[in-house]
C-alpha cells in the first residue's frame, strides 16, 4: 500500500451497543436524568451536528475557521512545521486545511468516535492532499489510547476544536487535558478552542437557533435510541430546552417531557413526568483568564491565543514542556 493512502481506519472497542444500552439504563434511572452528549454523533447526530456548524446563530465554527485563516501561519511559527498534527474529534474537518496547509505535518491522525463519518473526511482530505499521510483513527478520545505507529517518532501538535472541552465540568476537563498531555508526548503543543462567556442572549440562541436544527440534533438521541435500542419513547412527548446557567457558566441541553411519558427502552419500562428533562449537554463558557487557569491546571503553559475580532471566542496554543523550560 502506498504511505501515501489513507490507511486502513483503526477502531477502538468502545461504543458497543452494551455500553449505550448501560448509559441509557443508568441515565434515565438517575435523578436529574442525564444522557451523555458523546450519544449525539451517530451518523444521522453527526449531519446535524455539520448543519449548526453553518447556522447564523452558531458563531463558534465561523469564528474559528476565520481565527485560522487570519493565524494559522502565526501558529506554526511558534510550533515549527513537520510535526504530527493529532486531531481530537475531527468530525468533517473543514477548518483542518488550512492547519494542513500551514503546519506541513509529516502525518495527520484525525480521531473521531463516528467511524463512517471519519471514514469519508479523511477520503476527502486524502484526494486534496494526496501527499498527506493520513491515518484516523476511531476512539472515544475521553478514553485512553495510543497513537497509531507511524507517528510514534514524531513530535506531536494536537488540535482539539470547536470548544468541545466545554462538555466536561471541570475537572473531567482537567483530566482530559492531563491525559491528553501523557498520550501528546514531550513537547507537544496543544491547539484548542475554547468558547467565551457572552451575553446570555447571544448564547441562548446559539442553542435555540430559529430553523429548528438544535432541537432537532437534541432530540435525535430519542431516535437513536428508539432505533439501536428498541425503544419505545414517543418523540413529540419531548421538546428541546436550552438555558444559561450562569452560576456554572454553562449552556445546558434538556429534552423536557411536555406530558407525562411512560416508555421501554430494550424490554426495560420508564416513566417520566411533565416537566422532567433529561440533560443531555453542558456547553461551559470561559472568560480569558479562566481558561488559562484550566489550561495550566491541565499540565499545559498557555502561549499565544487569538480571538475573532468580537472576541466570542479563542483559539489557544499552549505547551506541555515544563514551564522552567520556556521564556516567562
Ligand atoms: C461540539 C461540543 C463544541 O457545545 O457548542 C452545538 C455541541 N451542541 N450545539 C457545542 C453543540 C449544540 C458543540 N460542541
Amino acid at each position: 500500500m502506498s504511505p501515501h493512502a489513507v490507511h486502513a481506519l483503526k477502531s477502538v472497542a468502545f461504543s458497543s451497543e452494551d455500553l449505550f444500552r448501560t448509559e441509557v439504563f443508568a441515565g434515565l434511572s438517575a435523578r436529574p436524568r442525564t444522557l451523555s452528549p458523546r450519544w449525539f454523533y451517530d451518523r444521522r447526530g453527526s449531519e446535524l451536528f455539520e448543519a449548526i456548524t453553518a447556522l447564523p446563530e452558531y458563531y463558534v465554527t465561523r469564528a474559528e475557521y476565520n481565527i485560522l485563516l487570519h493565524h494559522a501561519a502565526e501558529i506554526a511559527r511558534i510550533t515549527g512545521i513537520g510535526r504530527a498534527l493529532i486531531e481530537l474529534g475531527s468530525g468533517s474537518s473543514v477548518k483542518t486545511p488550512l492547519l494542513l496547509n500551514a503546519l506541513a505535518p509529516s502525518a495527520y491522525v484525525p480521531i473521531d468516535i463516528s467511524g463512517e463519518f471519519l471514514h469519508q473526511s479523511a477520503a476527502a482530505l486524502a484526494k486534496r492532499f494526496p501527499a498527506l499521510s493520513i491515518h484516523p483513527l476511531i476512539a472515544d478520545f475521553m478514553e485512553p489510547f495510543a497513537l497509531p505507529a507511524p507517528v510514534r517518532n514524531l513530535r506531536r501538535v494536537g488540535y482539539f476544536a470547536g470548544s468541545t472541552i466545554g462538555n466536561m465540568i471541570v475537572p473531567v476537563a482537567v483530566e482530559f487535558l492531563r491525559a491528553t498531555a501523557r498520550t501528546l508526548g514531550e513537547d507537544a503543543f496543544l491547539l484548542i478552542g475554547i468558547d467565551r462567556i457572552k451575553d446570555r442572549k447571544r448564547l441562548i440562541a446559539a442553542y435555540d437557533d430559529a430553523q429548528g436544527i438544535t432541537a432537532r440534533f437534541n432530540l435525535n438521541l430519542i431516535h437513536r435510541i428508539n432505533r439501536e435500542l428498541q425503544g419505545t419513547i414517543p418523540v413529540g412527548a419531548f421538546r428541546h430546552v436550552a438555558r444559561w446557567n450562569d452560576y456554572e457558566a454553562r449552556i445546558e441541553m434538556h429534552l423536557e417531557a411536555v406530558r407525562d411519558v411512560e416508555f421501554s427502552v430494550a424490554g426495560e419500562s420508564f416513566s417520566i413526568a411533565q416537566g422532567e428533562t433529561i440533560h443531555t449537554e453542558n456547553s461551559l463558557k470561559y472568560g480569558p483568564r479562566e481558561a488559562r487557569t484550566l489550561l495550566r491546571a491541565g499540565g499545559w503553559t498557555p502561549l499565544a491565543e487569538w480571538t475573532d475580532p468580537e472576541g466570542l471566542f479563542a483559539l489557544v496554543l499552549a505547551s506541555n514542556s515544563s514551564p522552567s523550560a520556556l521564556p516567562p
